[in-house]
């Protein structure tokens, strides 16, 4: 749903000019330095872009799901470092608050985080839970008013930056329904962070273990103030985070089939411009109809979630077709570079590596193949 067409092309038309005019000239620097120049950070918080799902009522700009798809598909045309910085403030690390909080919990950490202040994450991943997310091992046990809470989180993203994290932990029995979501500040006592990950690609983003040991937090640290509710507020944070991505995916794509067309046009061979090849062409176009193909989804199943559809399958399908396409949008874009998309001096070099995360996390394809085969065979 778009509420205002002309209020939303202006953001958009700011935000694609930020990501052409600031952040494609960096990319090359957040390469070689692993890390985001913190002027842009500043500036990405004075565009209010920490709190663009973040409802207007605790201070951010309270897009629907179809507005924010179409501002990720514009900050998917850069290094996917950059929206990393921002993502789990809008995604990940403030939704199930948003869902599931009480008055008190928006109150307090919403407006924080949609001004950049506070820095939001997620922590359900483990050593030994990945897929498997109703498994979740760390413990959290009563103790009068606090919790203590035991175990270690894995491949955390923003951790190493993150005030505050949404946290599962085992209440109660095995499985799904045992699981609790907790806000766990990063200054609790007994928490502290592993060693930075060494990651394949999207240099720039941070992530770690995170690592809790008699980690203290009081009972009002339990979202929505009940137990037993964390797996499903951790669900309802992947259905969107899961089509926020696959919109991601597509501005990837986009960047990849400019940065392709861009070589194509100009690299001459036998005599003609590569881009005149007809075996060169056939890239070029499966690009192209693969990554439309994507943006249709997408806008299609966000104006659906906006409707108050069920669109659990929807947001799987988008999050399996639009990472596996970028794959092979990437892969098509170093082949029309030839030996040259081997070779960091292009773009295509990293986002090769980059768009490779896509496929794993917030759930891998194959868990999204399931999520998919579940809802089509639900009660039949
Ligand atoms: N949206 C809303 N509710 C959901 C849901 C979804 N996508 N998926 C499950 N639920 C609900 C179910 O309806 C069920 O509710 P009831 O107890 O009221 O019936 C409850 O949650 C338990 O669901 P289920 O029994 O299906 O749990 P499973 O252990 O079988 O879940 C999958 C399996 C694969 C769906 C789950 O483990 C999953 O999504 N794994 C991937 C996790 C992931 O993405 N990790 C990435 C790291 S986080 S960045």
């Amino acid at each position: 749903m778009i509420r205002d067409a002309e209020i939303l092309d202006g953001l958009v038309e700011t935000v694609r000019r930020f990501v052409r005019e600031r952040l494609v000239p960096a990319e090359a620097e957040v390469e070689e330095t692993n890390t985001i120049p913190p002027a842009i950070i500043a500036e990405m918080r004075a565009l209010g872009l920490f709190g663009l799902s973040i409802p207007e009522a605790y201070g951010g700009l309270g897009l629907t799901m179809e507005e924010e798809v179409m501002v990720a598909l514009e900050l998917g045309a850069t290094s996917a470092a950059f929206r990393s910085v921002i993502g789990t403030n809008n995604g990940i690390g403030s939704q199930g608050i948003i869902a599931d909080g009480t008055e008190a919990q928006k109150a307090y950490w919403l407006p924080r985080m949609a001004s950049g202040e506070v820095i939001g994450s997620f922590a359900l991943t483990e050593p030994d839970v990945g897929s498997d997310a109703g498994s979740v091992r760390t413990t959290a046990r009563r103790e009068g008013d606090h919790y203590i809470l035991n175990g270690t989180k894995r491949y955390i993203t923003n951790a190493p930056v993150a005030d505050v994290f949404t946290l599962m932990a085992r209440t109660g029995e095995a499985g799904p329904s045992g699981v609790t979501a907790f806000l766990v500040p990063a200054d609790s006592p007994g928490l502290s962070l592993g060693q930075p990950d060494r990651k394949m690609g999207q240099r720039g983003t941070k992530t770690c273990d995170v690592i809790l040991d008699g980690c203290r937090v009081p009972a009002e640290a339990v979202i929505g103030g009940v137990e037993g509710q964390g797996f499903k507020t951790a669900m309802k944070v992947l259905n969107r985070g899961r089509l926020h991505i696959a919109a991601v995916c597509v501005g990837q794509a986009q960047r990849l089939c400019e940065e392709a067309t861009g070589f194509a046009t100009s690299r001459v061979q036998f005599g003609k411009r590569i881009s005149e090849h007809q075996l060169v062409q056939a890239m070029l176009a499966d690009c192209a109809t693969e990554t439309y193909a994507g943006r249709c989804m997408v806008i299609d199943a966000a104006r659906r979630f906006d409707a108050g559809e069920r669109i659990i399958q929807q947001a799987a399908a988008c999050k399996l077709f639009c990472s596996e396409m970028v794959g092979r949008v990437a892969d098509r874009a170093v082949q029309v570079h030839g030996g040259a998309g081997y070779m960091q001096d292009y773009p295509v070099e990293h986002f090769y590596r980059d768009v490779r995360l896509f496929r794993l996390y917030e759930g891998t394809s194959q868990i999204q193949q399931i999520i998919i085969a579940r809802e089509m065979c639900a009660g039949r």
